[in-house]
């Protein structure tokens, strides 16, 4: 069967679906292209003397990867020039990034997690990169953009994805016409579509969560997740198998692959604190992804697409994945 690349499958999908206007499709081709670029950095290790921390923190107080900056900036030289932007936001920067006015301004915002996981960058595990889509308001070429303009709930996004640095770099995207996946040919250099239309399968009893959390979580988490441990003599029936990347995207890529479910609750560390991932970047992409594959996506109260940000790295309680499941778990949060 011949091999359709990113290239060939966008223009196809404009043709065909016509919601893949030419400045979108050159956006997703762009990051996609920074995507590549960081895989093979990434590829280097130690060889490339990427790894390890700087001796600073990011917006978010986390120790910041040399990794999570060289991601970041190659995401920004990537995009800066090209006029589909009219700003862009990071999770590793604290303001938005107005489009330089030497440059035209574009029609979109991109808001995107450069290398989510990056903990596991120095122990040889899965990270990823993880993207945002939104229209920018109107007259935006003539102004510039602030960061209210960003602060779209996650329903208004125009298209999503991520990259994963596994065994093998996938790209995995959306526009609103279904999942499709791309896997890197990294002898060419080029996206070749391997997995269109995704669907997220029914019927794996997987849960995805840090167990150690536990005793910090709400009561109905709790009594979900225990009756999951109390396997097919308990209340659920059936027994059930638990992972834990320390990566969202390679759990929601596991999940999208062979089903199952992702947790990051709220817990009482921070009894303020919706929970530990990032709305913009990490609960609204993927929660686009998931509900475009026939899941579901939930922040403990509504369907995550529905939040209404308030800040550019407010955070989120997530759960999301298959939908049968995500049914289960609504019940248990809202008896
Ligand atoms: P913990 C990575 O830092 C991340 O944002 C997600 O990718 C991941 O699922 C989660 O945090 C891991 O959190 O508390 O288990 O280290």
């Amino acid at each position: 069967m011949s091999r359709v690349s990113l290239t060939r499958f966008l223009i196809e999908q404009q043709r065909e679906c016509g919601n893949l206007p030419p400045q979108l499709r050159l956006l997703i081709e762009v990051i996609a292209r920074a995507c590549k670029a960081i895989s093979y950095t990434i590829n280097k290790g130690e060889l490339g003397g990427v790894l390890g921390s700087l001796e600073q923190e990011n917006v978010q107080g986390e120790v910041q990867k040399k990794l999570d900056v060289l991601a970041n900036d190659y995401l920004i030289e990537a995009n800066e020039w090209g006029a589909t932007l009219a700003a862009l936001a990071s999770e590793e920067m604290e303001a938005i990034h107005p489009i330089p006015h030497r440059y035209p301004r574009g029609e979109y915002l991109l808001v995107y997690d450069p290398l989510d996981g990056s903990s596991n960058i120095d122990v040889n595990l899965s990270v990823g990169t993880i993207f945002s889509i939104m229209a920018a308001p109107e007259g935006s070429a003539q102004r510039d953009v602030t960061e209210e303009d960003f602060l779209q709930p996650g329903r208004k996004q125009v298209a999503a994805g991520y990259a994963l640095y596994g065994p093998q770099t996938t790209l995995v995207l959306t526009f609103g016409s279904g999942v499709h996946g791309f896997t890197l040919d990294r002898e060419v250099g080029s996206w070749v579509l391997t997995h269109r239309d995704m669907k997220i399968p029914a019927g794996n009893r997987e849960f995805a969560i840090n167990a150690s959390n536990e005793r910090h979580w709400s009561p109905e988490v709790r009594r979900y997740i225990a009756d999951c441990l109390a396997g097919k003599d308990g209340p659920r029936g059936a027994n059930f198998n638990m992972r834990w990347t320390g990566s969202m995207v390679a759990d929601i890529h596991r999940i999208l692959t062979r089903g199952g479910v992702f947790l990051y609750p709220w817990d009482k560390r921070e009894p303020n604190r919706p929970g530990k991932l990032r709305l913009m970047y990490e609960g609204n992409p993927l929660g686009m992804i998931v509900e475009q594959a026939g899941g579901k996506a939930f922040d403990g109260h509504e369907l995550m697409l529905d939040v209404q940000p308030t800040t550019l790295h407010q955070r989120v309680a997530v759960m999301m994945g298959c939908a049968q499941e995500m049914d289960q778990i609504m019940k248990y949060m809202k008896p």
